[in-house]
């Protein structure tokens, strides 16, 4: 098994964070997503999609998207359950979790992408070009973004995590998405003193570090 990563990305770093919440070793190949070698034809054949993480299995299965691949490694090393153990929290830890990427990540990414010059004409990840950047998109990808940490700030008033009691996979990309969130100067608003607090007890977890 081979995980298919870069160090400077957030998706693969959901990965990576999970694995070490995990205790779970896996052996890593760096994709150089800023060199492009995501559109090489060997990475292609693995994920058509051009994106990391991937993680390619024994008998040549590849496994691209970051909630997926923690998904099968949750079935496989069920503890600590970082996705619920019964149908309520599994529920709830899947609406926090969808609630952190798409109202999260996914306008940030767009705010990132529709922003920054090393992106110019790639404003889709996966793309290597034909995908102009668009700055109203990435205007709103912002209110959007600054939206999301109103409402985790609100959140995390009545919970210590996301989901709940206990931290989850919801936290890993909230904290991820915080984090990539430097790469355009984008800081946890002052005032937000329990998204803080959030933040700070994520970021002393060991895995933060992955
Ligand atoms: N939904 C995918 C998103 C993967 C993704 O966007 N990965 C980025 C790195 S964080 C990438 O590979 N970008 C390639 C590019 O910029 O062309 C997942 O969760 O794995």
């Amino acid at each position: 098994m081979i995980l298919h990563d870069f160090p400077l990305a957030p998706n693969p770093r959901r990965v990576r964070m999970f694995l070490a919440e995990k205790r779970i070793m896996v052996p890593r190949v760096q994709v150089d997503i800023r060199d492009g070698a995501q559109f090489a034809e060997g990475f292609r054949r693995r994920n058509p999609w051009s994106t990391v993480p991937v993680l390619e299995l024994d008998d040549g299965c590849c496994i691209a998207e970051s909630v997926a691949i923690c998904r099968y490694f949750e079935e496989r090393h069920p503890e600590p359950s970082l996705f619920g153990r019964d149908a309520r929290e599994k529920a709830r830890i899947e609406m926090w979790n969808r609630r952190a990427e798409l109202d999260g990540y996914v306008p940030l990414a767009d705010a990132v992408r529709n922003r920054l010059a090393r992106f110019a004409d790639r404003a889709v990840a996966g793309l290597p070009s034909g995908f102009p950047q668009i700055p109203a998109v990435a205007v709103r990808g912002l209110e959007r973004y600054r939206l999301f940490l109103e409402r985790l700030d609100r959140r995390l008033a009545e919970r210590p995590f996301l989901a709940g009691e206990r931290f989850s996979i919801a936290d890993i990309t909230a904290f991820v998405t915080v984090e990539f969130a430097n790469r355009i100067d984008e800081r946890i608003p002052e005032g937000h003193r329990h998204l803080a607090r959030w933040y700070a007890a994520v970021a002393a977890r060991p895995s933060a570090a992955a």
